[in-house]
């Protein structure tokens, strides 16, 4: 198989040992790039070479590009792999990867940067034949004759949206005509603080959806393959706590013709790499929202139910391998859950960063743990919060469920307050474990 000999990792924490194992497992050499922070990182310890890119702080170290690219001239990597977060979507970073002679592993620059304006990721799209929320032609304008027209064509509630925004920012939904103009002023004012672009969109507000992605893969000879969907409606403040796959209730026919259109859109915008094409589904349809051009956090539910490895597979896409897979041979085996530990006050769900004393991780048929956690880790201040992910797979949601149950009660991280508690009531919540809560469920659950 031609592949890469050595591939920089630019990134911390489970993920960056996730790709570590999927290199090692390929004969790929690794280099950690870590901050001074990160130095007794798991993914630092096991890799071949490591390189200090700079001080703690992130926009100093993993969003610290010359330095990254440097690394990476330094060591001779073939490529770069970013995780998620930090610079995993960043078009300019993609590109000057390219420009330096190493490879993205992730699509082009061009269409990181078609998806990361929202407003252009909807066009496409929906030029595409991806079913969309009904909403604006494009950006809103500035006179508000026009705007309380669009509303009222789309009909309130409608949500206003920043094109730069995503994963939650930079919107606010509105209920009344008399209140438009004073809202958009508003979002205007916090995309442009967040964003530096003050360009907003408009669409239906949708009252309780679901949050249901599918996960595609496509290479560089335009084969393009979809895994299914995955349900990440459990959520707080856009920090998703259980993702699981198959999304319950959804038919096979209904994925499989969502499925189709996803990768005939993909298809169509020549993408590759390995993709989410995120959805509200409500009242059993799917409206798209937005897509990830990265690996994903939950990405583990889908590897367990299709049993294809998603972080082998941007290797050889990346590497300009042809899928190994046609969309015939991709089967859904049972049902995956996974909850995701992190570091944080139990009340106040903020960061809670410390000395881990005691780390025993669950076990058992079905169970899998990603994880850099070890006993005597120190979880740093600087980053986010997540130690790692626990996930459950079983014929049955029912079984998968219960090994996750399971799993929870033997887990033990000593030395730092975490989320196991709230996730083993989450997970045994009646109405989580009927199927097929909606975003706000968690929220209204906590009493927030
Ligand atoms: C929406 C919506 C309702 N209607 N769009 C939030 C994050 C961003 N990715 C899109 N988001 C939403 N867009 C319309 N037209 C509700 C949300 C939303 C949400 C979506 C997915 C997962 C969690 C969420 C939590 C609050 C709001």
């Amino acid at each position: 198989m031609a592949h890469f000999d050595k591939v920089l990792i630019a990134n911390r924490g489970e993920i960056a040992l996730r790709i570590l194992r999927a290199c090692r497992e390929l004969g790929i050499g690794t280099v950690a790039a870590h901050s001074t922070a990160d130095r007794q990182q798991t993914h630092v310890l096991l890799a071949d070479e490591s390189v200090c890119i700079g001080p703690p702080p992130a926009a100093a170290s993993y969003l610290n590009m010359p330095a990254l690219i440097s690394a990476a001239e330094v060591t001779a990597a073939n490529a770069i792999h970013p995780g998620y977060g930090f610079l995993a979507e960043n078009a300019d970073f993609a590109e000057s990867v390219g420009r330096s002679g190493f490879v993205f592993i992730g699509p082009s620059p061009d269409t990181i940067r078609t998806m990361g304006d929202k407003i252009s990721a909807r066009d496409t799209m929906q030029r595409a034949g991806v079913p969309c929320v009904p909403g604006s032609d494009g950006a809103i304008g500035r006179d508000p004759e026009a705007n309380q027209k669009l509303a009222r064509q789309i009909g309130l509630p409608v949500m206003v949206k920043a094109a730069a925004g995503g994963g939650g920012r930079g919107m606010r939904v509105i209920h009344d005509a008399d209140k438009l103009e004073e809202a958009l002023a508003l979002t205007r004012q916090e995309a442009d603080a967040a964003f530096g672009d003050a360009t907003l969109y408009m669409e239906k507000y949708l009252g309780g959806p679901r949050h249901i992605e599918f996960q595609v893969l496509a290479d560089h000879h335009g084969n393009v393959i979809h895994l299914g969907e995955r349900d990440c409606s459990m959520q707080r403040r856009h920090q998703k706590v259980i993702e699981e796959s198959p999304a319950p209730g959804i038919s096979e026919a209904q994925r499989a013709e969502i499925g189709q259109v996803c990768v005939d859109a993909c298809q169509e915008i020549g993408y590759r790499g390995a993709g989410t094409m995120e959805f509200l589904y409500e009242d059993g349809n799917f409206y798209f929202i937005e897509m990830n051009t990265r690996i994903q956090v939950e990405h583990p539910v889908t590897e367990m139910i299709t049993g294809i490895d998603l972080v082998r597979a941007q290797l050889a896409i990346a590497a300009g391998e042809p899928l190994p897979w046609r969309q015939d041979d991709i089967g859904l085996d049972g049902h995956a859950i996974e909850c995701r530990i992190n570091a944080e006050d139990p009340d106040r769900f903020i960061p809670a960063p410390g000395t881990v004393t005691q780390w025993h991780p669950p076990g058992g048929p079905g169970i899998r743990v990603d994880s850099h956690l070890y006993s005597g880790y120190t979880v740093p201040p600087y980053y986010d919060s997540l130690i790692g992910k626990l996930v459950a797979h079983a014929e049955t949601r029912d079984l998968a469920l219960a090994r996750m149950r399971n799993a929870l009660a033997e887990v033990v991280v000593e030395g730092i307050p975490t989320n196991v508690p709230l996730l083993a009531d989450l997970c045994a919540d009646t109405r989580f474990c009927e199927g097929a809560v909606e975003i706000h469920y968690l929220e209204k659950r906590l009493g927030l």
